[in-house]
């Protein structure tokens, strides 16, 4: 029988594309017998293999892993999770995980890590804090932190006195748009994204690889528009498995997307295209964008994208014919070429001009539980104010920037002389920080590690603190933003393995070290919870029975017609233009750069996720190690030939600055173009204890020596990078 495309697509689906397991093809961890036949236990359980927080079920077998599925009753997952969430029983197995607390020690003439007790570790670490206080003041601490746990040290940190902290996920992420949807529409996106794409009409994705980038619940919805005949605009220089899917694939030359926003606009706007009442009502600014945008037609974008006028055209009408029900995706990992939060700001008002934020379809409002926090006492105010210190240069950064933290920790001046890093690979995390990473690992005074895994970060560490896996511990409960209200239990499903502890237990010891008991009220953890759940009439006895619980709405998911509303914006309306970024000296209309030149013989390096594998976190996990194991690099056949590479064969990826990588396989393939090669994040580790994922495959951020560091709010923009090959 032969399928249409479209009958294709609905059978597909995105979801078994981008690679959804069957809990069976990984189960039978540890069981002789058939699966299912002994003794089992459910535990509900949050999963923590990415920050999408899917909640879902842990089956243990005799006490022995089984399975982990997803909550049904989960609104963020509807009961399915990813295949890398099915693997998650692979982090609590792997036999390379950390096991002690280790303390950095120098015998005969040469530093190494010495396994240590608890309380030794604890006793080192506080009297390093209450040195480092009287010294130099109790500001003197940083964290850098991304993942649950990382609160507990945030609160330490804080009650101690310094409240200096940045998450990766900022700087090296979504900083950007969230920045640039405030300054628009006076919020930012948030996580899970307040994206309605199961409502969409038309769905736009500019660099956003839906499909390969697993986020649960966007996969879920992206598909459901595409089954329900959504036109689908993929803007990517790579044939994306999201580009496979859609109407129109738009092959962008790289670092050019603001030129085809412009013309956008261009088009909305001179052919009364935009969704005039929705501008009138609520946006200022349309008269300074229609002047900006005059010299930006489609001809002109031709010329900076390589993507035909008509084209550009016929996608400006596609999005209007569906509006408002159509949704320009903002992306999520978007500090790409240093003009992010410009480009963004332009997604921001083209979708402003669809009149999508707030319709259905669009941008929908969500809604969490109305849940209250445990009380605890508020923390001493700081000293100083730290981001006036650390990061004067951008005022419009609400937060900590990741690596202007770590600068501040660099050298004998410093202003930091302690560093918490949990859960974050920093060599891995942040482009070219591996110089000042270790000049602070010189210069601080303390350098504390808390990770499950032997990762590079643990090797400029003073002090390795073991975390217990996510399997193994209570954490926060899970209250995100979604269409639903709900919470869900993350609880443990096994003892924790080895000499291993939640980052709670850390933190309160620490605490208790140094007077600082009283920010930590509590024996264990989870009697916080059954407080804060007592408190919205459930019980921590319902929720580990139940996992996931829904709220109802209080508020509707959409504006009503014609309704009076007041964004939290400095003029109450959506800014189309930015007075505030005219103040602060930046473009109050986003602004065309173009992007560098690619070298003779060089190729853009192009770079992102794979469906198996969440960044560096999960490359040693056994069960996904086993789905793949290294990465490749993604080269045009044309260049193929020029260099005479076959698919297979083994090449060292050369940068502009003369950086060599590992070897690395090639796959030759049409999906990228002659001029830019690919490959996926997360592989090339180094350090010697992760025994599957060391030398396997290339590392990108060590080739990503030159960094766009965006004016407005710091991101590290990572696409500004060239390779040329070194045959292996
Ligand atoms: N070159 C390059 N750099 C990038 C990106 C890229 O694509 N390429 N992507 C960027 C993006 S989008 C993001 S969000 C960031 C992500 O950057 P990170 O959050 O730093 O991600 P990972 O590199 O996976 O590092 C996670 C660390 O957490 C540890 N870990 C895992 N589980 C636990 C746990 O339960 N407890 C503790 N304490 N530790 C745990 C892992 O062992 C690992 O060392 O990276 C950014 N940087
Ligand atoms: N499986 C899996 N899923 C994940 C993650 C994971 O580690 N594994 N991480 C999660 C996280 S934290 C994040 S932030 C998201 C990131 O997910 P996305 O925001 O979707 O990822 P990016 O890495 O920005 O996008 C990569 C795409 O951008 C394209 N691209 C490169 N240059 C350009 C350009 O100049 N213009 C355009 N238009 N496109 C370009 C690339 O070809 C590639 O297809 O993924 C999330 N989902
Ligand atoms: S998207 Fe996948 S890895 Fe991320 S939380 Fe959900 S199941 Fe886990
Ligand atoms: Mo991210």
């Amino acid at each position: 029988m032969r399928l249409n495309r479209r009958e294709f697509i609905k059978l597909s689906g995105l979801l078994t594309a981008g690679g959804f397991l069957t809990p069976a093809l990984l189960s039978g961890c540890a069981s002789q017998r058939l699966p299912g036949t002994g003794q089992v236990t459910a535990t509900p359980t949050v999963c923590d293999i990415c920050f999408w927080k899917c909640a879902g079920t842990v089956y243990a077998e005799d006490g022995q892993p089984w399975k982990v599925v997803g909550n049904p009753d989960d609104p963020h997952s509807t009961g399915r999770l990813c295949t890398r969430g099915t693997g998650g029983i692979g982090a609590y197995t792997d036999r390379d995980r950390l096991k002690q607390p280790l303390l950095r020690v120098s015998e005969g003439g040469r530093q190494t890590f010495k396994p240590v007790s608890w309380e030794e570790a604890f006793d080192f670490i506080a009297g390093r804090m209450q040195s480092i206080a009287q010294q130099h003041g109790n500001d003197r601490l940083a964290l850098l932190s991304h993942g649950s746990g990382g609160k507990h040290f945030e609160r330490l940190l804080k009650a101690f006195g310094s409240h200096a902290y940045a998450h990766p996920s900022f700087a090296q992420c979504r900083g950007p748009r969230e920045v640039a949807f405030a300054l628009t529409y006076g919020e930012g996106v948030g996580s899970p994204d307040r994206t309605d794409m199961e409502h969409s009409r038309c769905v736009v994705l500019i660099g956003s690889h839906i499909g390969e980038n697993l986020h649960n619940g966007q996969v879920q919805t992206l598909a459901e528009a595409i089954n329900k005949d959504a036109t689908l605009i993929t803007v990517d220089p790579r044939f994306s498995v999201a580009a496979g899917k859609s109407k129109y694939w738009l092959p962008i030359k790289p670092g050019t997307d603001m030129a085809l926003l412009l013309a956008w606009m261009n088009v909305l706007i001179n052919e009364g295209l935009y969704d005039r009442d929705y501008v009138e009502r609520y946006t200022v600014g349309l008269e300074q964008l229609t002047r900006h945008v005059q010299p930006f037609n489609p001809e002109w974008a031709y010329l900076e994208t390589g993507l035909a006028p008509k084209l550009i055209r016929d996608t400006a009408h596609a999005m209007a014919a569906s509006a408002p029900a159509t949704l320009v995706h903002p992306g999520r990992h978007v500090t790409w070429y240093g003009d992010d939060t410009q480009r963004e700001r332009a997604i921001a008002i083209l979708n402003a001009l669809l009149g999508s934020w707030g319709r259905k379809g669009g941008f929908y409002s969500q809604e969490k539980v109305d849940l209250p926090a445990f009380p605890v006492p508020k923390p001493p105010r700081p000293a100083t104010d730290w981001k006036q210190i650390v990061q004067p240069e951008f005022p419009l950064s609400p937060t900590g920037v990741s690596q202007k933290i770590v600068e501040a920790c660099a050298g004998p001046e410093a202003h930091f002389k302690g560093l918490f890093v949990y859960g974050t690979n920093l060599p891995h995390t942040i482009p070219a920080i591996k110089p000042t990473l270790e000049t602070a690992a010189d210069s601080l005074d303390l350098l504390v590690v808390i990770d499950t895994m032997p990762a590079e970060i643990t090797g400029y560490a003073d002090v390795v603190l073991p975390e217990c896996t996510y399997l193994e511990r209570y954490d926060g409960l899970r209250n995100s933003p979604e269409r639903v209200p709900s919470l869900a239990l993350r609880m443990p499903a096994f003892k924790p393995r080895h000499e291993t502890k939640p980052a709670w237990w850390m933190a309160k010891q620490l605490a208790g070290r140094l007077q600082l008991e009283k920010y930590f009220p509590w024996h264990d953890y989870a009697d916080t919870l059954d407080w804060q759940l007592r408190q919205v009439g459930s019980s921590l006895e319902e929720m580990q029975k139940i996992g996931v619980k829904r709220f109802p709405r209080k508020t509707p998911m959409y504006f009503s017609t014609g309704q009076d509303i007041r964004f939290e914006t400095p003029s109450g309306k959506i800014e189309l233009y930015s007075e505030t970024l005219a103040e602060y000296g930046h473009d109050p209309l986003p602004r065309y750069t173009a992007p560098d030149k690619r070298p003779e013989g060089y190729y853009r390096l192009n770079y992102g996720r794979g469906p198996a594998h969440t960044f560096g976190r999960t490359t040693n996990n056994p069960l996904l190690f086993e789905l793949m194991p290294e990465n490749a690099v993604w080269i045009n056949p044309r260049v193929a030939r020029q260099w005479q590479l076959k698919n297979g064969d083994y090449v060292q990826l050369k940068n502009q600055d003369g950086v060599v990588s590992n070897r690395v396989r090639v796959r030759v393939t049409e999906r990228t173009g002659p001029n830019a090669v690919f490959m996926i994040h997360g592989f090339g580790h180094t350090a010697k204890g992760l025994r599957l994922a060391t030398g396997v495959g290339a590392d990108d951020a060590g080739l990503m020596t030159s960094v766009k560091v965006d004016p407005i709010m710091g991101g590290t923009g990572m696409r500004a990078n060239f390779v040329t090959f070194v045959k292996a």
